[in-house]
Order: structure tokens, then C-alpha cells, then sequence
């Protein structure tokens, strides 16, 4: 008998520390504690030119007395010697079994043994001379035709279920599968107690019908709204907030347009409602300018100036200031402020010189994070967290989906563990406080009940 551990699909970063380097090491413990034979490494463990991830990755394999066999990923073919890295992890021999990594030539008689393909990419049908490829890549547990593909290890990107180290148990030509899901990565660990305190934290983003909307917030005894500020122009929209606020007790956010140069007072107006209907809290994007137009210090000053006017209305509130994302046709470098933590952070520690008594942190939009263009590579989820603890006043939250046109916001969020965004890390993160008790509010295309009712559900267990 023989028991193998499959890791794939981590991403870890250059940047350390980082939730993923913990992950690594939680799952090398647990290839350990369940005494495996063998570890393979399906791909893609590193991120895209991470040369100390990939140091890391196997002085961490080689600090266990397991041997491991280990292919490439796309990831990992970008990085500089990970072919020579990985020279000695090519195959495993034993009694019973045969592993081989992609880049090994397979032998071409068979010797009998149960014989196994470790490749990155699924394929799409088994060679004749092999029993099984284990492969990653999808993020996505599959089984089927000899051809096993396990969801992985990366807590931004895992499908179906938490990150998880899977086990293959070959027994002659009986082969066993199994999956150890890591510990602190699911709401199903946690007491009633804090699944009641994130249902808490959430709530909804108002942008249709804001009488309807909150009427049914009420209803549902949500305790937080977001309503964005074209529907405070409507003095019914006031009266149903006050409702809201009285028979809930629940938390009043409102959305405010963009300050730009062009439209430098946009705001102003929408604070002043905001205000008249009881808003405790504003949600204001990062300015809308372009890297150029802030490049000199002075005009990132006059900026400034703008956010300030528009805050010093609203001395009470707390402000969020919400990340944005890059766009079709923009590039790296000829595009608008505000795509990376850094930037956030940027705009709001100016803020926070100017106005010291004012409350000012991130409005963390988790959607336009994900999908960020090229800087969803250098920034994931996780380490958007790591960057932004302690300065988190409240999120946005919707699904981001692909297809042949490329990359839609705003669409609804079905479960804890989907594709684009996986929301293992935030739940990692969740306990570890870094969101502090700030509202997350679901922005979604077409409305937030089926999003919500999904939350309620879950975290009502
Ligand atoms: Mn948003």
C-alpha cells in the first residue's frame, strides 16, 4: 500500500509573509500527520518570476523525510531555473507504484507496477501506458476516465470547497481518493456565535428602487444599507430610510459620485443628503483621475483640497474610500489612480493629515480587487487583506465572471467557494479581525436578495 499527498496550485508570492506561505506549511504538516509515502506537487505551487516562493516551496518539502515528485506549471515556467530546481523530483519508484513527473520521459515497457502521470494540465483522455495523471490546474475537484484533478491549496482561487491536500491510497490496482481540507477555512469551524456576528457585519447596496429595497431590508432585519446617491435626490427615499433606521436599528451607508477635476463639486450635494437622511457612513471612490493628472505633487495636493471640502461636510461619518479597477483599454501605465493597495492607502493617509479627527479607512470593493487587470497577479485577494489591515472601514462584495467578451462585475455571489472569487481567505481573515466589524455590503447587477438569502442561509446554521 501506498499513500500519496497531491499539493497544487498554491500561487504562492515573493512577497512573505502571506496567508499562502501558512497554507504551505499546513499542508506539508499535514502530508506528515497522515504518514504519506510519497508527495507530489501538481503545479503551479509558485507564482509567475516568485523565486523565493519556489526556494521556499522546497526547502519546506525537503524539511520532511517524505520524498516528493514534482512537475511545472505555467506559473512556474516563468521562473528563472525551477526546471534545474526540480531536477531530482522527476520520478518515485516503489514496490507496488511508479510516478512520474511531465517532464520525464516514461519508460516504454510497462513493469507492471501501478503507473502514475503527475502533469499540471488535466488531460483529455489517459495514455494507454498509464493507470492515473493526477493534475491541478482548474482549482476544481474532478474524477473521471483514470484522469484525477484536485482543487488545490490557493484560498483566493479554490472551487467547491476549502483548500485541501488530496490522498491517493494505491492498493494493487486499486487506487483510493480522499481530501484533507485545511483547518480555518471554512464558517462550518465556527462557533454560532461569530457565524451570527459576520451575518451581522453584512448587508446590502441599494440602487433601484430605494422605498422597495429598504421596505424589504427591514423585512429581512438587515442590519446595514447602502444607498447609492442618485436615489437620496427622491424625498421618499428619506422617509423609508428613516423606517429603516427606526424599526431596525440598522446602519445607513450612501454611495457618493466621483471627484474629479472636471466635476470637482459632484459630491458636495450628495454629502449634504446623505446627511439629511442619517447617514453614518460615505463610501467615495479614489479620485477619478488619471496617473498623469496626479503626477505632480501639487496637483495630487489640489485633489486633496476636493476630498476635503466634501468630508468636512460630514465632520460625524466615516469615510471609505474605495479601490477601483482597471478597464478595458487602460494599461499599466497609462491608466486612472487607485488600482493598488498602495494607491488606496495613499489617498488616504493624505485625508487623514488633513482632517485628523475624521474617521477615513478602505472601502474594500473585494470584486473590482479580483478583477484588477495585470494587478490582480502582483495583488490577490490576500495579500489586498494583508495590505489593507487595520485601515478596513467596509467592502463591497460581488462575483466577478468571464466569458469570450472577458470579465463582468457585480454578478451575484452563490456560495463561500467559486469561481472567480473564492472567499477562503476572507473567512481566514474574518477570524484573524482584520475587517474589524466593517459592513460588507452586497453590490450586486440586478439586486442582492439571492446573494443575501445565500448568507443568511449559510451562516444561519
Ligand atoms: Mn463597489
Amino acid at each position: 500500500m501506498l499513500k500519496i499527498a497531491v499539493l497544487a496550485d498554491l500561487h504562492l508570492p515573493d512577497e512573505l509573509p502571506s496567508m499562502h506561505v501558512k497554507v504551505l506549511q499546513e499542508a506539508v504538516e499535514c502530508c506528515v500527520r497522515e504518514k504519506a509515502d510519497v508527495i507530489v506537487c501538481a503545479g503551479d505551487m509558485a507564482k509567475a518570476d516568485a523565486f523565493n516562493a519556489a526556494k521556499l516551496l522546497l526547502d519546506s518539502l525537503s524539511s520532511v523525510p517524505i520524498p516528493a515528485v514534482i512537475t511545472q506549471g505555467n506559473t512556474e515556467q516563468g521562473i528563472p531555473g525551477f526546471d534545474r530546481m526540480i531536477a531530482d523530483c522527476g520520478k518515485f519508484i516503489s514496490p507496488e507504484v511508479e510516478i512520474f513527473n511531465a517532464e520525464t520521459p516514461l519508460p516504454g515497457n510497462r513493469s507492471g507496477k501501478f503507473r502514475i502521470l503527475v502533469g499540471h494540465w488535466p488531460l483529455k483522455e489517459l495514455p494507454a501506458n498509464v493507470d492515473m495523471q493526477i493534475a491541478g490546474h482548474s482549482h476544481i475537484d474532478r474524477s473521471g476516465n483514470g484522469i484525477e484533478v484536485v482543487r488545490g491549496l490557493d484560498p483566493d482561487k479554490v472551487i467547491g470547497g476549502a483548500p485541501a491536500v488530496t490522498f491517493f491510497t494505491v492498493s494493487g490496482n486499486n487506487c483510493q481518493r480522499s481530501e484533507k481540507v485545511l483547518p480555518g477555512f471554512s464558517v462550518g469551524e465556527w462557533s454560532r456565535l461569530e457565524r451570527a456576528e459576520l451575518l451581522g457585519q453584512i448587508g446590502v447596496s441599494v440602487k433601484y428602487d430605494a422605498e422597495q429595497e429598504l421596505d424589504r431590508a427591514i423585512e429581512l432585519n438587515i442590519p446595514a444599507v447602502e444607498i447609492i446617491h442618485t436615489l437620496t435626490r427622491n424625498g421618499s427615499t428619506a422617509l423609508a430610510a428613516g423606517r429603516y433606521q427606526q424599526q431596525t436599528g440598522g446602519a445607513v451607508s450612501v454611495h457618493l459620485p466621483d471627484i474629479s477635476f472636471a466635476n470637482p463639486d459632484a459630491a458636495v450635494e450628495a454629502v449634504k443628503r446623505g446627511v439629511d437622511i442619517g447617514a453614518e457612513q460615505f463610501t467615495l471612490h479614489v479620485p477619478k483621475a488619471t496617473l498623469s493628472e496626479l503626477a505632480d505633487p501639487a496637483d495630487f495636493e489640489r485633489m486633496t483640497d476636493l476630498f476635503c471640502k466634501v468630508l468636512e461636510l460630514a465632520p460625524q461619518a466615516v469615510f471609505g474610500i474605495e479601490n477601483m479597477h482597471l478597464v478595458k483599454n487602460e494599461t499599466e501605465f497609462e491608466r486612472r489612480f487607485g488600482y493598488t493597495p498602495l494607491e488606496q492607502l495613499k489617498m488616504i493617509r493624505e485625508l487623514r493629515a488633513r482632517l485628523p479627527q475624521h474617521r477615513i479607512g478602505a472601502l474594500l470593493d473585494i470584486g473590482h480587487a479580483r478583477n484588477n487587470g495585470v494587478f490582480y497577479r502582483k495583488y490577490s485577494l490576500a495579500q489586498w487583506y494583508d495590505a489593507l489591515r487595520g485601515n478596513i472601514v467596509g467592502m463591497h462584495l460581488h462575483q466577478v465572471t468571464s466569458d469570450a467578451e472577458g470579465y463582468h462585475n457585480h454578478t451575484p455571489v452563490t456560495g463561500w467557494y467559486h469561481r472567480l472569487i473564492s472567499l477562503a481567505s476572507f473567512i481566514n481573515e474574518w477570524r484573524n479581525g482584520c475587517f474589524a466589524g466593517a459592513k460588507l455590503f452586497i453590490e450586486c447587477r440586478g439586486g442582492w436578495e439571492s446573494s443575501y438569502a445565500m448568507f443568511k442561509q449559510e451562516l444561519s446554521k
